[in-house]
């Protein structure tokens, strides 16, 4: 809370990430996805091509591990063991974010806002991995067997480990204010001690 009032990190006190990035390279859907933190919750923007016209599953799954390509990703992320459902389902895996679109040329824009996922603490999708499925994601009402636990998305096309972006812990600017801070905070314990 402190860092949205004065816009940096006050030393000593643990800081969240800001912003992670996932870049997908192994499968046939390659591209890059951002995740900003914001105070509605957590922006992803970013761009995949690769893919076949129309919609595909796009979920977090639950580990960065890519030995095995997509395959070794395990299972969507879902900390509190749930079926799965749809970004804006009241129940759904922590991983659960939707369909992505793609154009006729096979590229999907991604901006979708999610208040799930995390970028620290229980929640976090960090050193996990985004997953591109074949398929469009049924968001847990199809009726087919694995709809309430993969949204019958069928094959996996993309995947990508989520890592924490360059720059995004902390930047100049902030540092400026912070110092200005500290000259302030410095100034008013030094002119309560000349007072008490
Ligand atoms: C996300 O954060 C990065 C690093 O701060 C920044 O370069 C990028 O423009 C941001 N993207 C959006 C959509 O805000
Ligand atoms: C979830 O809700 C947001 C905000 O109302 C909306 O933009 C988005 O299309 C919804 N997603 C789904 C899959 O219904
Ligand atoms: C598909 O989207 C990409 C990215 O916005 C764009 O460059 C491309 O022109 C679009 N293709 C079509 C057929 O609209
Ligand atoms: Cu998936
Ligand atoms: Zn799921």
């Amino acid at each position: 809370m402190l860092r949205f009032v004065f816009g940096f990190c006050l030393v000593a006190i643990a800081c969240a990430q800001e912003a992670a990035i996932s870049t997908l390279t192994s499968g046939d859907a390659k591209g890059t996805v951002y995740f900003n933190k914001t105070s509605d919750g957590i922006l992803i923007t970013g761009f995949i091509s690769g893919l076949t016209e129309g919609d595909h599953g796009f979920h977090i799954h639950s580990f960065g591990d890519l030995t095995n390509g997509c395959t070794s990703t395990g299972s969507h992320f879902n900390p509190h063991n749930v079926n799965h459902g749809g970004p804006n389902s009241s129940v759904r895996h922590v991983g659960d974010l939707g369909n992505i679109n793609a154009n006729s040329s096979g590229i999907a824009t991604i901006d979708i806002l999610d208040s799930i996922i995390s970028l620290s603490g229980e929640h976090s999708i960090i050193g996990r991995a985004v997953l591109v499925h074949a398929d469009p994601d049924d968001l847990g009402l199809g009726g087919y067997e694995d709809s309430l636990t993969t949204g019958h998305a069928g094959a996996r096309v993309g995947c990508g480990v989520v890592g924490i972006l360059a720059e995004s812990e902390s930047s100049g600017s902030p540092r400026i204010v912070n110092s200005l801070f500290s000259i302030v905070l410095t100034s008013i314990v030094v002119a309560g001690r000349l007072v008490f």
